[in-house]
């Protein structure tokens, strides 16, 4: 059962799209507070869970940490951070007492104080006073998950061959980056499908132009690489290079496309192209105008693309420059004592991202004029829904590979997300494990991290367990940070180990291909805490390392350094299989505590009893693997 609540007039943020009744808010079942901010109270029992809150830090069980929805551009996903990318207003409690859902509708920042001032009560607070906020009983978490799903609409489904392996690093600029990524792969025996585009390929950084003397005939290049099977997919960011000339950025000023400062004139400020315009995506015409862009590089051949920046990140505005440079004058008139060093550094950083410019300018929604702040957690998922929507309505479903850093409940059923610029670091291959089931619940499907660590430098046991994560994830991208070390499968000793880990996800598409389509029609989550699978089991529901996937499934990684395998917990009797290359070993194992030994070459998975999965034969990509001869294990 849901039960919509309307407070005062809020913004349509386009994530729920079913007509629901607006309930008397008299009725509303928790404790609400309606002031200049809305407050939504209640108080939880010791066993009691909280799942949700998508793309966050910290544990599948959200409860005892304050987490902020505000699409943020984090550089570091540590622990005492309150928010990532993505603004996802959805959880479900859960306790002996009874279970529901609580879904926030608000474009503005929300905190969520879960258990963190008070250990058993849960705060929430809305920076506004106007949202809708939709109350969702049931038996289970996952049927509470799925009448929300029901409400919000079906997940983005992207072409067959986004399910394949993905090679990125900020930094391939010259096609014979790109080609040598191919062949190395080919000579290798290491398969590939797309190969990634970063801000490297454009001129200048500008939205949809390519670099002409780095590509003479882009055209030719990229149907060179259809021709090796490999889709390119390059970056778009948010912002629009100011440059007179650049017919993006003339017609975005002519037609009063960018965002706006409070006296009319364009908000400025620098990103990697320098002075940008922030396009309004909140305005239909600007969002529609936008989104046909992408038809210029469609038109060269290019089927997919990811969105940056659109937090949107801000390196600096042009007044908060103006500022700093303000402080740092004053500065040097003084003598530098500790303290006025502090303030030298901080005058400089305290700029980026700022609430001062979130703050200072406006959109254009059906003529009403509003202050980026109050609607910040949609600006991003609007971007994307440009991109989607056009690319549906001119090409067709399932054409075109789309997938996004910032979003919003809404830009499920247009794109996918990535989880942004996390470390090659072992405890993010365990934050990677932990936010596929919270993203899930909010109907993103599409998704996946940075494999192998985005920041700082990988190794090759590190890369090859994360793989051995990453062959479950519809996203499977190698990506990482210019300056890095280098990260290609084939960059290591154990090239085959990388081979005999990269093939599993082939044999694995056909089930996962399948799963993935399923859980969109249906509003289900392809990856589940067990404690939605075994309530009633403590071990279970207290497993923060291992997830449910599809029906026949657990999966249960090794995540730690220097280890020969991981003590796992078994629900169930499940059959105990690890697939490497073209072997497969299995061994039935008892309910219980296991250590089970792991190689690095090999890609631990469990089936539950009964259950069978089907395995393709290995093939080096998606236009060559036989989707129909299928071998069945369990
Ligand atoms: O400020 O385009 O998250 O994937 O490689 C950094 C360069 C901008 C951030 C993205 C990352 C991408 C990088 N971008």
């Amino acid at each position: 059962m849901i039960k919509k609540f309307r407070l005062g007039n809020p913004i349509d943020t386009k994530a729920v799209t079913a007509s629901t009744e607006i309930e008397d808010v008299k009725n509303f079942p928790l404790e609400l507070t309606q002031e200049e901010r809305l407050v939504v109270a209640f108080s939880l029992d010791n066993d009691a869970m909280i799942f949700g809150l998508g793309e966050s830090v910290r544990g599948i069980n959200k409860r005892g940490w304050i987490y902020e929805s505000w699409c943020s551009d984090e550089t570091e996903h540590t622990e005492d951070k309150r928010s990532l990318y993505g603004a996802h207003n959805f959880i479900v409690v859960s306790s002996e007492n009874g279970k529901f859902g609580l879904f926030v509708d608000f474009a503005g920042k929300v905190e969520w104080d879960l258990c963190y001032s008070q250990p058993n009560e849960a705060k929430i607070t809305l920076c506004g006073s106007d949202a809708d906020i939709y109350f969702i009983d049931g038996e289970t978490e996952r049927d509470i998950v799925k009448q929300f799903r029901n409400i919000i609409g079906k997940s983005y489904i992207p072409p067959f061959w986004a399910f394949g392996y993905q090679q990125s690093c900020w930094g391939y600029a010259k096609p014979s980056d790109f080609t040598t990524v191919r062949d190395n792969h080919r000579k290798n025996n290491l398969p590939l499908d797309c190969i990634y585009m970063d801000i490297d390929y454009m001129e200048r950084f500008k939205d949809f132009t390519v670099n002409r003397e780095l590509f003479p005939d882009f055209r030719a290049f990229v149907s060179d690489m259809k021709a090796h099977n490999i889709h390119l997919i390059p970056i778009i960011d948010a912002g629009v290079k100011k440059e007179e000339g650049y017919s993006v950025y003339d017609e975005g000023h002519e037609k009063g496309y960018f965002c706006k400062n409070a006296d009319g004139t364009d908000f400025e400020c620098g990103v990697w192209p320098g002075i940008v315009g922030l396009p309004d995506f909140l305005n239909k015409e600007a969002r529609e105008w936008f989104g046909s862009q992408y038809r210029t590089l469609i038109d060269m051949g290019i089927d997919g693309f990811w969105n940056d920046m659109n937090e949107p990140a801000l390196f600096y505005s042009k007044k908060g420059l103006e500022t700093a440079r303000e402080k740092l004058r004053d500065i040097s008139r003084a003598d530098v004592d500790i303290w006025k060093y502090f303030d030298m550094r901080n005058a400089v950083t305290s700029i980026q991202n700022s609430m001062d410019d979130y703050s200072s300018f406006y959109h254009n929604i059906d003529g009403r004029t509003v202050c980026h702040k109050d609607v910040h957690n949609i600006y991003g998922a609007f971007m994307t829904n440009a991109a989607g929507e056009y690319f549906e309505r001119e090409y067709g479903k399932e054409k075109l590979l789309i997938f996004s850093r910032a979003s919003y409940i809404g830009a499920h059923r247009t794109s996918g997300i990535w989880f942004g610029d996390n470390y090659s670091w072992w405890e993010h291959i365990l934050l990677n494990l932990k936010m596929l089931p919270s993203v899930n619940m909010c109907g993103f499907l599409y998704c996946g991290a940075d494999i192998g660590g985005f920041n700082k430098d990988v190794t090759e046991d590190l890369l090859l367990r994360w793989l051995a994560l990453g062959v479950f994830t519809p996203l499977m991208r190698n990506h990482r940070a210019l300056g890095t070390r280098a990260q290609e499968a084939y960059r290591f000793s154990g090239t085959e180990k990388f081979a005999d880990v990269l093939s599993v996800r082939y044999r694995l598409i056909p089930y996962i291909y399948k799963t993935f389509r399923r859980c969109s029609d249906e509003g289900d989550m392809m990856f589940r805490p067990l404690a939605f699978d075994y309530p009633d089991d403590r071990l279970a529901r207290e497993t923060e390392d291992q997830l449910m996937l599809g029906g026949e499934c657990m999966i249960a990684p090794v995540y730690q350094q220097n280890k020969s395998g991981r003590t796992v917990y078994l629900p169930e009797p499940m059959t105990f299989v690890k697939l490497s290359g073209e072997n497969v070993s299995s061994q039935k194992l008892e309910k219980g505590l296991h250590y089970v030994e792991v190689e690095l070459n090999e890609v631990p998975l469990f089936i539950r009893q009964n259950k069978k999965i089907p395995l393709a034969s290995p093939a080096l990509n998606t236009a060559e693997l036989d989707t129909e001869n299928l071998k069945y294990i369990g």
